[in-house]
C-alpha cells in the first residue's frame, strides 16, 4: 500500500500559501524521510519562489518532493495515508471519494493560518467530521506557544544562519551587485502590500541623518515607489538616490536567497505569514504588515503578535516597536511615521538585542514539521487501537 503524504495547495493570491506548503513539503522529505506529493493549482506562482519548478509539467520531482499540477477535472484517484489541505482549500470531489473508501481512512489535516491570538491554542487539534462521508478532518494551527502547532523551522537553520552571518555577507552583497555597507549605513529590506504609510516612511529615510539603503524585491509595492520617485516605472537592477535614501530594486529572489537577504539586513519589512516568521528566525529587527482583511480583522492579529513579541522588551523600545508596527498597519491612534521612525532609530540597539533573544523564545513553541508528524503518528496509533 502507498503510504505517502499528499499536500494540497491553492494559490489564493500572493506567495504565502505556496511558500508555506513548499517549506513544509521540503521539511517532511528532508528531515523525516517521508514520501510527499504536493498538489499545486498555480505552478507559475510556485516558480517565482522556486525557479527550478517547471510550470508546464504535470508531475516533477524537486528537492525529493513529487510536485503535481492540480488541474480540473482532477485525474488521480488513489488517496494517500495522510492528506493535508493547506489553508482549507477544498479537496477535489474525486479525491474525497477515494479517501472515503480507503481502509483505514487517511489522517486528514487542515493546516491553518498562523496567528498569535489566544484562541488558537483552544482550536488546535480539534476534529471536524465530514457531513456526508466517513472522514474526520483535524485542524492544525501553527502558533507561538507550546500548546499550538508551533512554527515552521528547519533543524539546521540557526547553524546555516550563523555561518552566513560570520562569513557569507560580503559575498552576498556582491552577488546582489551592491558594495559593502558604509560604517553608519542602515540596510533595510522591503516586502510589503500597497501601503498608505509608505511615502511618509520614504520621506523619513530620505531625511535620515545617516545613509539608508532600501532593497526591494520586485512586487506589489513597486508602483508606489515609482510614484514617490516620480518615475514612470521601476525594473530590477534600478538604483535611485533621494537625500539619504538609496533605493535598489532587486529581482524577486528564490526562497532561500530571500532568507539570506533577511539575515544580511539591519531591518526587514515583511508581510503576510511566511516572510514574517522567516524575519523572526533571522534574529534581526522587523516591521510586520499583516495581510489586510475585511473589517480590519488583521489589527487583532497585529496586536496579538505585538503583545507577544514585545514581552520582556524595555518599555521605550517596546513603545518604538509598537509605534512602527501599528502605524505601518494603518491603525488610527498611531503617531505619524516620521515620529515613529525617529523614536525607533533611538532604540535600535535594544531592538537588535531583543531580536536575537526572541529567536530563543520562538523555539519554545516547537517546530511545526516535527509536531505535525507526531500529531499524525498519534492519530494513526489511535486508529489502530480503536480498529484492532
Ligand atoms: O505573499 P504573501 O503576502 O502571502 C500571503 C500571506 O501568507 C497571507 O497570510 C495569506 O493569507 C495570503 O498570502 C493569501 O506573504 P508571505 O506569507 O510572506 O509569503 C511570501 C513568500 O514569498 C515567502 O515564502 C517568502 C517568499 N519570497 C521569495 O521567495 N522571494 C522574495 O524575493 C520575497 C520577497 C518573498
Amino acid at each position: 500500500m502507498r503510504t505517502p503524504w499528499d499536500i494540497f495547495c491553492t494559490v489564493v493570491d500572493n506567495y504565502g500559501d505556496i511558500g508555506i506548503a513548499w517549506r513544509l513539503a521540503r521539511g517532511l522529505v528532508g528531515e523525516h524521510g517521508l514520501d510527499v506529493r504536493l498538489w499545486v493549482d498555480d505552478l507559475h506562482a510556485f516558480q517565482r519562489i522556486w525557479p527550478a519548478i517547471d510550470p508546464e509539467a504535470d508531475e516533477q520531482v524537486c528537492e525529493g518532493v513529487t510536485v503535481c499540477a492540480w488541474r480540473t477535472p482532477f485525474a488521480a484517484a488513489e488517496s494517500a495515508q495522510v492528506v493535508i489541505d493547506a489553508f482549507g482549500c477544498a479537496l477535489p470531489e474525486a479525491y474525497l471519494d477515494a479517501m472515503s473508501v480507503q481502509s483505514p481512512p487517511p489522517v486528514w489535516i487542515n493546516l491553518e493560518y498562523l496567528s498569535a491570538e489566544p484562541w488558537v491554542a483552544e482550536h488546535h487539534g480539534l476534529p471536524s467530521p465530514h457531513p456526508r462521508l466517513p472522514l474526520t478532518r483535524h485542524f492544525f494551527f501553527p502558533g507561538y506557544t507550546p500548546d499550538t502547532g508551533g512554527l515552521l523551522v528547519e533543524a539546521d537553520l540557526a547553524e546555516r544562519r550563523g555561518a552566513f552571518v560570520r562569513s557569507g555577507i560580503p559575498a552576498f552583497w556582491r552577488q546582489l551587485g551592491l558594495d559593502a555597507p558604509q560604517a553608519d549605513e542602515m540596510r533595510v529590506s522591503l516586502f510589503a502590500y500597497e501601503n498608505p504609510a509608505l511615502p511618509d516612511l520614504l520621506d523619513a529615510w530620505a531625511a535620515d541623518p545617516r545613509p539608508v539603503t532600501c532593497l526591494v524585491p520586485e512586487g506589489r509595492v513597486i508602483p508606489q515607489l515609482a510614484a514617490w520617485l516620480s518615475v514612470p516605472g521601476l525594473q530590477a537592477g534600478e538604483v535611485h538616490q533621494r537625500g539619504a535614501l538609496r533605493l535598489h530594486v532587486l529581482p524577486f529572489l528564490d526562497q532561500d536567497t530571500y532568507d539570506h537577504l533577511l539575515w544580511a539586513c539591519d531591518l526587514n519589512f515583511v508581510r503576510g505569514e511566511d516572510s514574517c516568521v522567516r524575519a523572526q528566525w533571522a534574529a534581526r529587527p522587523l516591521v510586520w504588515q499583516a495581510y489586510p482583511q475585511a473589517d480590519e480583522a488583521h489589527w487583532d492579529k497585529t496586536n496579538a503578535l505585538l503583545a507577544h513579541y514585545t514581552e520582556g522588551l524595555e518599555s521605550e523600545a517596546a513603545h518604538a516597536v509598537s509605534g512602527m508596527w501599528r502605524h505601518w498597519n494603518g491603525m488610527p491612534d498611531a503617531e505619524g511615521m516620521a515620529a515613529c521612525w525617529a523614536v525607533w532609530r533611538t532604540q535600535l540597539a535594544a531592538i537588535e538585542r531583543h531580536a536575537e533573544a526572541w529567536c530563543g523564545r520562538l523555539r519554545l513553541a516547537g517546530g511545526l514539521t516535527n509536531k505535525l508528524v507526531d500529531f499524525v503518528e498519534n492519530k494513526i496509533k489511535c486508529r489502530v487501537f480503536s480498529n484492532p
